[in-house]
């Protein structure tokens, strides 16, 4: 899978992504991730990406062209995506969605945002990683590349494998414990340790389905898919 990644800010993204099963995939060539400089697309002697608002207002736009140009010299087909409080809100349904896709194109806006025209001509869909302001949308892209990269063929180890992902989004998950069995008076739930396993299966989902039940009744709103 091939992602690229338009922002003003590039440095943002050498952490975060350069750790653990995100860069694992990039070692073995399950992921490739690529980097745009937005002002590496301007032409002017100042390389101005932003603009004054048509209408007045506070603050700055993103200017249409070097957006336009950055995409236009891409390679890939797939969806061109854009980070932004407006948008659909990302679920696990959706990263699985562009999880099947071979490539995606991400637009991180800054400032009071993007001009219009991107949004209407230029991007395929506008996501939101939930209802809070960030400052751009470099942290909202990091999230979708990370929840995408553990599903892509070959990013995941056995120990790491979303063997029960339907169960553990649809519902929440069950609790975890491991050694030791006590620790500062508090022990570990009786069922775990007796070997029965169709017992234990048992336990889990009743667990999960009481925990959700309790924290996240709006996920048993809706019926879970498959
Ligand atoms: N989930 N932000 C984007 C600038 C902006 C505004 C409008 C495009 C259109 C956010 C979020 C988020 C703040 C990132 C505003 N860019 N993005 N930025 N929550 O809050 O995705």
């Amino acid at each position: 899978m091939k992602i690229d990644v338009l922002t003003l800010f590039p440095a943002m993204f050498a952490g975060p992504l350069d750790e653990s099963i995100v860069q694992r995939a990039r070692e073995n060539g399950a992921l490739d991730l690529a980097v745009h400089n937005l002002r590496d697309y301007t032409h002017d002697r100042h390389r101005q990406v932003d603009d004054i608002p048509y209408g007045g207002g506070a603050g700055m736009v993103l200017k249409p062209e070097p957006i336009f140009e950055a995409v236009r010299a891409r390679a890939g087909t797939g969806p061109v995506i854009l980070l932004s409080p407006q948008g659909e809100r990302l679920t696990q349904g959706l990263v699985r969605e562009l999880a099947g896709h071979r490539d995606f194109y991400l637009i991180c806006g800054r400032y009071e945002g993007v001009d219009e025209r991107v949004g209407a001509h230029l991007v395929d869909r506008e996501v939101s990683i939930g209802d809070y302001i960030l400052t751009g949308g470099e942290l909202p892209a990091m999230v979708l590349i990370d929840a995408v990269s553990r599903l892509v063929a070959g990013v995941l180890g056995s120990e790491e494998s979303p063997k029960d992902e339907s169960f553990a989004v649809e519902l929440l998950e069950y609790p975890h414990y491991t050694r030791p069995a006590v620790f500062e008076g508090h022990q570990v739930p009786e069922v775990l340790l007796s070997g029965h396993h169709a017992e234990i299966e048992r336990w889990r989902r009743a667990q999960a389905a009481e925990r959700t039940r309790r924290r996240r009744p709006d996920l048993l709103d809706h019926q879970p898919k498959s």
